[in-house]
């Protein structure tokens, strides 16, 4: 009694305090338990968005969607080397607004969790590291280098600053409750050492010297100095206990699903399997958590990480690339947030006791004073069960927990999954055939005789030279050989060692071959036999980045492009004599003439250079393309489908949409018809997609096409393509299914389209999945295409009470719960 008046008499003179200093601002805490607002214990349920990965015009909509789908925060980092791309020249114009975006999430009424990092790690380019950062004299990154604290301290200031100025802190009124300094810097903090231990003390003093009135986090890091609050990132969070018992529970990144790397297949993580991590998560005495991703987006321009990340990042999050609702995980997880916030008050007051009821089957009760919250958790991989707890019985299924929240009436369970099924696919029209110009790459001729813009002597670290400004950087020499050359008599190869994500050689002007890589092995040697000629011989290498690494200790050094040696091998029988011409004079060419002129863009530099009509070529290399067309009608996202290309970069009227690499298919194994949700859950466990295109279609956002004029398509096509297939479409909803249970409510809808038609029902034990349900061996006695017809065929929307009494008492199925299955036409 004496805690509860004591708590009570705090909430009070806290509120009282916030009324004298401020009347807009909130305060922020935390204790054991939970993040505190305002004196208040809260569950807090958050979800990444990353602003760069959509544009402004989507912003609302995400946002919206999100708030909808029961989110309390919306989680973002900061994109160092998207606002600083130039050192002390900024960028937060258009989609890289961050005010503008914390804005809008402070008017749809969310909280927002401001990770500056301002390493992010993200998947993004360099995890967010300016490269000029790299290139300045005595530079080490994540570690107590002067110049790098300096910079590091200098970029967050000004991040701190700008949210300050706009009052975005909640101490100022504000939507940010939190901020984060560094990202899962315990995960790597050994290859550091002692200094490891001092930097990551530095960042803690300098964060806190920023003064923000909110806590700041740091994940993965485990006894973060204090202030500092140590977070779990990580597919499950159940196990985790923060190291400082005075610390909550919290989770700053749940894994929604995974990203792709060109060359995989497509990941999925089941619904089920992310509400089960969630509510163990709660079940185990979590408070805060935030999904990554919510919405994941795509990787416009050069900005994804890798090396291989595609431009598409919709990571299988609740809201999909375009953000369209990804059914039945949003929904799915939509209740599961109503239940949970209806224990809010339980979970963080409440007295925990935790029953075990064996074969792996564990109740958690949490007991206030006005009343009790149960879970009860089935972390047994195989065997469902009927479990009898406090006098009732529950059949909870494998790996799976009911939420109970008077511990009487399950409301909720993580396998039982009552939301459609929404299968996303592109529209059906005749799509607009596309006329194409084409050009070569102005500077190959003089190029392949080896004239570059920058000369030395031996090879040179591609970041090094280029500041990563372009994927491209020829390496040029040449070798004389005379006929006394021991060389001559043999068969002769040229040999690269090399760590370009894409090589492209050439030799007196000819293409001799390309490699990249297959197996995630970045350190390769190409070798290509040559015919070399008396006299001078001219190499030129094209090297090719494809996204800069992001993750790892001292991943910034890693080697980018042409490590070499670089040699040219002679084979006689078993006998070889190799020439290396490593440590030549290397001519080096930054970048590609076509970019450097802007040809993507209408205020192309020689946009009087004749683009070609006629003899369209097909599989060239080094290609230029451009073709107009009109933006598809109405409001859904559109998509262009790059099949017939080889690899290359895409704008839409001047606004690049990314990378594109079709022709990178995934291997043919490793992929299943379904989908088994129960047990762990890891990047490899459900792929899709085997053996074709990583990524085939790619996002155009609305915003960057012209509704009534023409909009302009430009393709830089690198490894030789035809762009006669490329066509744009809209994506729609295609299938639209539920599986519910009985004694539950589904809700049917075709999005803003009435539904057409009731192509399958069944109450009973239905079998199959989405497209192909079949009935089992029982059903009900009523007419169940016909029921759901009546209230639904017409409509935008109708909810279905799946019972018993409407769709006939059927027989004993031999199943504890019966089943409806649906499937209708949009
Ligand atoms: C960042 O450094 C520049 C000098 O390079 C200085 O003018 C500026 O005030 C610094 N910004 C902050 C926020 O410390
Ligand atoms: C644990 O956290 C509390 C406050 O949250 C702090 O006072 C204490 O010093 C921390 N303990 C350690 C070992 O860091
Ligand atoms: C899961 O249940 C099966 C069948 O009851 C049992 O044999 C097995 O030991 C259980 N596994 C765990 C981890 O409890
Ligand atoms: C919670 O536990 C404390 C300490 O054991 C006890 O004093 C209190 O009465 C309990 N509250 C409820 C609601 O059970
Ligand atoms: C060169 O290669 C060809 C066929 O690949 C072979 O027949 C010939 O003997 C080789 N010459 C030398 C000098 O090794
Ligand atoms: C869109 O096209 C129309 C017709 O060509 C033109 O008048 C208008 O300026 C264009 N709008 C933009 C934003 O480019
Ligand atoms: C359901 O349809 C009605 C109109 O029939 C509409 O007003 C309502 O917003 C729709 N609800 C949802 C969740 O789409
Ligand atoms: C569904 O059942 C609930 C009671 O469980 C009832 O209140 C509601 O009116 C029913 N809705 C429909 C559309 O039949
Ligand atoms: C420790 C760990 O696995 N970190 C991962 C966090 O998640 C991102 C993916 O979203 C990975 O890049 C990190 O490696």
């Amino acid at each position: 009694m004496k805690m509860k008046h004591f708590t009570y008499f705090l909430s009070l003179f806290l509120i009282l305090i916030t009324f004298i200093f401020s009347a807009n601002s909130t305060i922020v805490s935390h204790d054991d338990r939970a993040i505190t607002i305002n004196g208040q214990r809260r569950i807090l349920i958050s979800g990444s968005v990353h602003y760069p990965r959509s544009t402004a015009d989507m912003w609302p909509d995400l946002i919206n969607k999100a708030k909808d789908g029961g989110l309390d925060a919306i989680e973002t980092y900061v994109f160092w080397n998207a606002h600083e791309p130039e050192r002390r020249q900024y960028d937060f114009s258009g989609n890289l607004d961050l005010v503008r975006f914390i804005k809008t999430i402070q008017g749809a009424g969310l909280y927002s969790v401001l990770r500056i990092g301002p390493y992010v790690c993200a998947e993004w380019n360099y995890g967010g590291f300016p490269v000029w950062l790299h290139n300045m004299p005595n530079m080490k990154f994540r570690t107590v280098n002067p110049s790098f604290m300096n910079e590091m301290q200098n970029f967050t200031t000004k991040i701190v600053e700008m949210m300050k100025q706009e009052k975005l802190f909640a101490s100022q009124g504000g939507p940010i409750i939190l901020a984060q300094i560094e990202n899962e810097y315990g995960n790597v903090i050994s290859s550091y050492g002692a200094e490891g231990k001092a930097y990551i003390d530095w960042c803690a003093n300098m964060a806190n010297s920023l003064d923000i009135g909110v806590p700041w986090l740091m994940c993965q890091q485990p006894n973060a100095p204090q202030p500092m609050i140590e977070t779990c990132n990580g597919f499950y969070c159940d196990q985790y206990e923060p190291t400082n018992s005075s610390s909550p529970k919290m989770w700053t990144e749940n894994w929604t699903g995974w990203f792709k790397n060109w060359g995989g297949k497509h990941p999925y993580r089941t619904a089920e399997d992310l509400a089960y991590s969630v509510a163990r998560f709660f079940q185990t005495g979590g408070t805060f958590q935030n999904y990554y991703m919510y919405h994941g987006g795509t990787n416009f321009g050069r900005v994804a990480g890798g090396p291989y990340i595609t431009t598409s990042y919709d990571y299988h999050a609740p809201l999909d690339e375009f953000g369209n609702l990804n059914q039945p995980k949003w929904g799915h997880l939509k209740q599961l947030h109503t239940v949970l916030k209806s224990m809010e008050k339980s979970l963080t007051y409440g007295n925990i006791s935790r029953i075990d009821l064996g074969n792996s089957i564990k109740a958690t009760v949490y007991t206030t004073n006005e009343g009790s919250s149960c879970f009860i958790g089935n972390v047994n991989e195989t065997a469902d069960a009927l479990v009898n707890f406090q006098g009732k019985n529950y059949n909870v299924p494998a790996w799976s927990v009911s939420v109970l929240p008077d511990c009487k009436k399950e409301a909720y369970n993580t396998a039982k999954v009552n939301t459609q099924t929404s299968i996303m696919t592109e529209d059906s029209k005749k799509p607009e055939e596309l006329e194409w110009t084409w050009r070569s790459e102005a500077a190959q001729k003089p190029i392949l005789k080896g004239s570059g813009d920058l000369i030395a002597k031996g090879l040179v670290d591609q970041k090094d030279v280029t500041n990563d400004a372009t994927d491209y950087l020829w390496y040029m020499t040449r070798v004389h050989l005379d006929k006394k050359d021991p060389l001559w008599s043999r068969n002769m190869s040229l040999r690269v060692h090399s760590n370009a994500h894409v090589l492209h050689a050439y030799v007196n002007g000819k293409y001799v071959g390309n490699q990249f890589v297959k197996n995630g092995k970045f350190d390769y040697r190409f070798e290509k036999k040559v015919n070399l000629v008396h006299g001078n011989n001219h190499i030129s290498l094209l090297s090719v980045s494809v996204g800069l690494q992001n993750y790892g200790p001292f991943f910034e050094n890693g080697p980018t492009g042409i490590k070499g040696p670089v040699s040219l091998v002679g084979y006689k029988g078993e006998e070889t004599i190799e020439k290396d011409i490593s440590e030549h004079q290397w001519d080096y060419k930054i970048g590609l003439n076509g970019y450097k002129n802007k040809l993507f863009s209408k205020k192309s530099v020689g946009h009087d250079l004749k683009w070609a009509a006629e003899k369209l070529p097909t599989g060239r290399m080094l290609t230029w393309y451009k073709a107009k067309f009109k933006a598809p009608l109405g409001k859904d996202p559109v998509i262009v489908d790059f099949n017939g290309l080889g690899k290359g970069e895409a704008w839409i009227n001047g606004k690049s949409i990314g990378r594109y690499w079709p022709t990178f298919t995934s291997s043919d194994d490793g992929c299943k018809d379904e989908c088994d949700y129960r047990g762990t859950y890891g990047s490899d466990k459900c792929n899709f997609m085997c053996g074709k295109p990583t990524q085939r279609w790619y996002h155009v956002p609305r915003s960057f096409l012209n509704k009534s004029g023409h909009n302009t398509i430009t393709l830089f096509e690198e490894m030789g393509g035809n762009p006669s297939m490329v066509n744009f479409k809209t994506v729609v909803i295609g299938t639209v299914c539920a599986r519910a249970h009985e004694h539950n409510k589904v809700e049917l809808s075709c999005h803003d389209r009435p539904i057409s038609a009731v192509k399958f029902a069944s109450f009973g034990n239905p079998v199959g999945h989405c497209g192909s349900f079949a009935v089992g061996t029982c059903q009900g006695d009523k007419d169940a295409a016909k029921t759901v017809a009546k209230e639904c065929v017409g409509k935008l929307n109708c909810t279905i009470n799946v019972s018993s009494h409407k769709f006939g008492s059927a027989l004993d199925c031999g199943v504890p719960e019966k089943k409806l299955a649906v499937e209708i036409e949009c």
